[in-house]
């Protein structure tokens, strides 16, 4: 039997958590303290679209006490994914070889990272996954674990995507999955983000698997989930799933 690998410290290099916020002010300071002792090694980028709650003064207090922790302000509120595909530049600028995503309301737990950060390892891109065994959900309506089901079944059906948990957004990536022109395609704004970067990072090829997460409903703080965010990902997955589709008809008839 082979042992198993020692626990993720130092020696995989540094790591870069990436927390995207908008009106996080009560839940990213537990958050932060819960990584800094879960993950000691790891930076920590809060990346706050001026949050009218004042977010990003409260991040800006947590980078004071902390030189682990860095603060991106951006001017306006622009998506989960124009904050992520900054936040992902500023890292690699900075030289980081693996970035992680990570909710800034506490529903992915800092003490599961080390989880997703072995099994970095042997992968490209890890999932913290709620749809395989041993993954969990805590505190969700049913309606949004049957949207949640819903979309990455959609997901996953149309674009053939290895994984059962397509939209979450819990994951360790190396950096070289961040290459120029898959950053350069990546143009989903809402959670439709989390689908465009593993259909493209699948597409290229790298390795990807997924980890048990158990995700907790937050506790302070409103959801942004939206009918426009989840009609901008029915559109563009259905459009990509066509589109694929399609280069696999006429690709047939060139060979
Ligand atoms: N910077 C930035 N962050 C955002 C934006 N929209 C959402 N976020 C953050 O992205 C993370 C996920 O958003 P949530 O509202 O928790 O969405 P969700 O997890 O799908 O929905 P719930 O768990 O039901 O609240 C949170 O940390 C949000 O603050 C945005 O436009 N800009
Ligand atoms: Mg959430």
């Amino acid at each position: 039997m082979t042992p198993a690998p020692p626990p993720p410290g130092r020696g995989d290099g540094p790591v870069l958590v990436v927390i995207p916020t908008y009106n996080e002010a009560a839940s990213l300071p537990p958050l932060v303290d819960r990584l800094r002792t879960a993950v000691p090694h790891a930076d920590i980028l809060v990346a706050d679209d001026n949050s009218p709650d004042g977010t990003g003064a409260v991040a800006d207090r947590l980078a004071a006490a902390d030189d682990a922790v860095h603060v991106l302000h951006r001017p306006a509120k622009e998506g989960l994914g124009a904050a992520y595909l900054d936040g992902f530049r500023w890292g690699l600028e900075r030289g980081y070889p693996v970035l992680v995503e990570m909710d800034g309301d506490g529903s992915h737990q800092p003490e599961q990272l080390p989880r997703l950060l072995t099994a970095l390892r042997g992968a490209d891109l890890v999932i913290g996954s709620r749809w395989v065994p041993g993954g969990r959900i805590v505190h969700w309506p049913r309606y949004r674990q049957l949207l949640s089901r819903g979309g990455s079944g959609y997901s996953r059906a149309l674009l053939d995507l290895p994984v059962r948990d397509a939209t979450g957004g819990f994951r360790a990536l190396r950096a070289h999955v961040l290459a120029p022109d898959l950053l350069a395609g990546v143009a989903s704004q809402g959670y439709c983000f989390q689908v465009d970067l593993l259909h493209r990072a699948a597409r290229a090829g790298h390795r990807i698997v997924e980890v048990p997460i158990t995700f907790v409903e937050r506790a302070h703080g409103d959801s942004k989930m939206s009918r426009a965010i989840v009609t901008e990902a029915l559109w563009r997955v259905t459009a990509w799933g066509v589109a694929s589709r399609f280069r696999s008809i006429t690709g047939r008839r060139h060979t």
